[in-house]
Parts: structure tokens; C-alpha cells; sequence
């Protein structure tokens, strides 16, 4: 199985040697970093997934070392076992440092992830960054959230096609570097309104062609 990881980076100078340090070499094809100078990560994960080299899977995790890139494994062992498509990995479910997400966050969180449970039937705990997705689904799905709704969207439209999405526990650790995201009051609100809404309005959204349409 060839696995890219995609790694959005901006300002993570501080983090990233050591993130690229400890990505386990024998798991993975290819590493695309993507420091591009979007408004959000997320973005940049896109653009990450365009330019990756015919992966069959494709790992997202973030650069500022909150994700510890050795676990890498637990997430993509469910999809070589051809027991998931989708796997999430759940900070929330595995071992959350002390100092690592602010209350909001994890607030936010689970609240997005009971939402998920109760309208798509897919039972999560987290929606963490650190993610691997089998290329099959991000060709089924037609993603048109381009911040911080994509990747609720993969989630709950590849769930709605009968992709199989689980998660596994993973730890979470105080990013090195300056907060950008849920550290800033503009983020937290932005990613707060995309995923909540995201959740409901992807569940209303009719049904895309299947993928050999
Ligand atoms: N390319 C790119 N990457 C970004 C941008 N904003 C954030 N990132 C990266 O996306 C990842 C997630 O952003 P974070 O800043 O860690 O967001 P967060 O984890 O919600 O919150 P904090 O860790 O508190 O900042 C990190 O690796 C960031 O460097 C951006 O505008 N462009
Ligand atoms: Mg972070």
C-alpha cells in the first residue's frame, strides 16, 4: 500500500524538523509539506492531496508536533487490513497531554462528534487532525469545503456513500511554535461554525454520483 502523508505547515520552524524526524520511513512513500501561504491549514491539505504521487492512502497530520508522527501505524493498519477506509485518530479516546487543547476545543469537539454519531450513525469521539483516508474516498466525495469544513466533509459524505470510517486512539501533546488556530479567538469561531454547520448541511446535501459515474 502506498502511503503520502501531508503535512500543512505555516510558522512551524520550530517543529517541523523533529515532526519529518520521527515519521516512520518504512510505513511511507512520500512526504509532501505544504507551507503554503493560505488562510488555514486546511487549504493547504488540499492542495498537499493534489500534488501527492498516485497514493492508495493518503495521512494527514499536522506540523507544530501536537500529533506524535509515530503512530502513524495505528491509523493505517485498519485500511491495509481492509477493515476501514476512513480512519480518525481520537485524542480525546487516547492520551490527551495535560495543556494540549483548550477547553473549547475539546468542547467543540465532542460536540461535533455527537452530532456525527446521532445523524450519520458513525460512531466518534474526536475529530482530530491526524487522519488517514483511502483514495477511493477522496474520489468519491466531492469536496467543496476549501477551510475548515473539508474535513467534516470527507467524513460525513464518505460515511453517506458506505465508506467505512472509524477511529483509533492516538496522543495529542502542546504544539511547539505560536497557536494559530484554536489558541486564536478569530480560528476557534470560524472552525466552530464551518464544522457545526457542516455536519447539518452535508446530511441535507442530495447524494453525489458514485465514483465510476
Ligand atoms: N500551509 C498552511 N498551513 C497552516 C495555516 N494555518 C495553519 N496551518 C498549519 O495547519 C496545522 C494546524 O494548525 P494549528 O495552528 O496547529 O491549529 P490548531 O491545532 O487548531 O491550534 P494551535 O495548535 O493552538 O495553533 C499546523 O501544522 C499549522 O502550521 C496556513 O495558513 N497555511
Ligand atoms: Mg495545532
Amino acid at each position: 500500500m502506498r502511503v503520502s502523508v501531508v503535512i500543512p505547515t505555516y510558522d512551524e520552524a520550530s517543529s517541523i524538523a523533529r515532526v519529518l524526524d520521527e515519521i516512520p520511513a518504512t510505513l511511507v512513500a512520500e512526504v509532501l509539506v505544504v507551507d503554503a501561504g493560505s488562510t488555514d491549514g486546511t487549504r493547504a491539505c488540499l492542495a498537499g492531496l493534489a500534488a501527492a504521487n498516485d497514493p492508495d492512502t493518503v495521512v494527514f497530520l499536522d506540523g507544530d508536533y501536537s500529533d506524535r508522527p509515530r503512530e502513524l501505524g495505528r491509523l493505517i493498519e485498519p485500511i491495509r487490513e481492509g477493515r476501514a477506509d476512513v480512519v480518525l485518530g481520537s485524542r480525546l479516546a487516547g492520551g490527551l497531554a495535560p495543556g494540549a487543547m483548550p477547553w473549547h476545543a475539546v468542547f467543540g469537539n465532542r460536540l461535533a462528534a455527537t452530532l456525527i454519531r446521532w445523524l450519520y450513525g458513525v460512531s466518534l469521539t474526536d475529530l482530530g487532525p491526524f487522519r488517514a483516508v483511502r483514495r477511493d474516498v477522496l474520489r468519491a466525495v466531492d469536496l467543496r469545503e476549501m477551510t475548515y469544513g473539508w474535513a467534516v466533509e470527507l467524513v460525513t459524505r464518505g460515511a453517506m456513500h458506505g465508506y467505512r470510517v472509524m477511529e483509533v486512539p492516538v496522543s495529542y501533546h502542546p504544539r511547539l511554535g505560536i497557536s494559530k488556530i484554536s489558541g486564536t479567538l478569530r480560528g476557534s469561531i470560524g472552525a466552530a461554525w464551518c464544522i457545526l454547520t457542516g455536519i447539518v448541511k452535508n446530511r441535507l446535501r442530495p447524494a453525489e454520483p458514485g465514483p465510476a459515474a
